[in-house]
């Protein structure tokens, strides 16, 4: 079978499943929000990574009806996980740099939040840098069509890019998440803490969310909180985890 057909067949037959991190707030350790990642649990070849299929996707022109299945699904649970009583305020997923100039993205939102019954202030879209480089104008409109869904836009991979720090005023972004890069080496190897230092006073500067991404150990928390850095995701708290295993770690943690 051709990739193409077994990544058709594999959104037919539903072999992606979402998995589930979430971020920690800092200064009152609660969990703020979770993000939804994609996996691809094919029969033969078993868990595949999307760091693997999704430039496939976005070869193959599948990665829209990806992000759209992905959006479906990780706003299904939302309601699901709300109706049963959990206090989770917001659902973050990732969407492909591709998606945000084609497509309609912000209608599919709209629909979907609809769908549910939810309100777009329990929804982040996480976005890389690469999204606003070929096609500004058009991401500022597809932005601000978000934004009035309530949706909050976070910056993913921050630091990693090649992209001017203009974008932040000119595009209305609420968080920053730094690259995990940055946090596996503080606070030890020299520049990377300054660095992380210079991102979370930029962040609070701007008005900014500012995430740490990729704490995996106590040293790397402790240093943030210093900073003052609000907010935390990594292997630390938790790593991403099925629905099934979420579950059992949020009741645990409750
Ligand atoms: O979860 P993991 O570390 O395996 O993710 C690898 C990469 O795939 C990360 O860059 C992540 O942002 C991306 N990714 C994970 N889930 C999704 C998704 O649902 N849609 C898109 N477009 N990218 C995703
Ligand atoms: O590009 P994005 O930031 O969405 O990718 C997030 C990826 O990072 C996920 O695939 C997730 O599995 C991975 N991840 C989450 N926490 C940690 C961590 O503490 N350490 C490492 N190495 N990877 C992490
Ligand atoms: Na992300
Ligand atoms: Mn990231």
């Amino acid at each position: 079978l051709s990739m193409l057909s077994r990544f058709q067949n594999a959104l037919e037959y539903d072999e992606f499943e979402l998995h589930y991190q979430p971020l920690e707030c800092l200064s009152s350790g609660q969990i703020l929000s979770v993000e939804a990642l994609v996996r691809w649990r094919d029969p033969n070849l078993g868990m595949i990574s999307p760091a693997h299929f999704i430039p496939l996707a976005e070869e193959l022109g599948l990665i829209i009806k990806l992000d759209n299945w992905v959006i479906d699904k990780a706003c299904k649970q939302f309601k699901a996980w709300r109706d049963a009583g959990t206090n989770i305020h917001r659902i973050a997923i990732n969407v492909s740099a591709q998606h945000l100039c084609q497509g309609n993205l912000a209608e599919t939102v709209a629909q979907t939040l609809e769908k549910y019954g939810i309100d777009g202030r329990n929804l982040e879209i996480e976005l890389t840098e690469s999204s606003f480089v070929s096609n500004f104008h058009e991401a500022k409109v597809a932005l601000k069509r978000l934004k009035m869904l309530g949706v909050s836009i976070a910056l993913d991979d921050f630091g990693t890019g090649y992209s001017a720090l203009s974008y932040l005023t000119k595009l209305p972004i609420d968080i920053l998440k730094i690259d995990a890069s940055f946090i596996a080496k503080i606070p030890d190897e020299y520049g990377n803490s300054e660095i992380v230092s210079a991102i979370v006073a930029m962040a609070k500067a701007l008005n900014l969310r500012v995430v740490a991404e990729g704490v995996e150990k106590v040293e790397q928390k402790q240093f943030l909180q210093k900073l003052g850095c609000h907010t935390s995701q990594g292997y630390l708290f938790c790593k991403p985890l099925s629905a099934d295993d979420w579950e059992r770690f949020y009741s645990q943690w409750k």
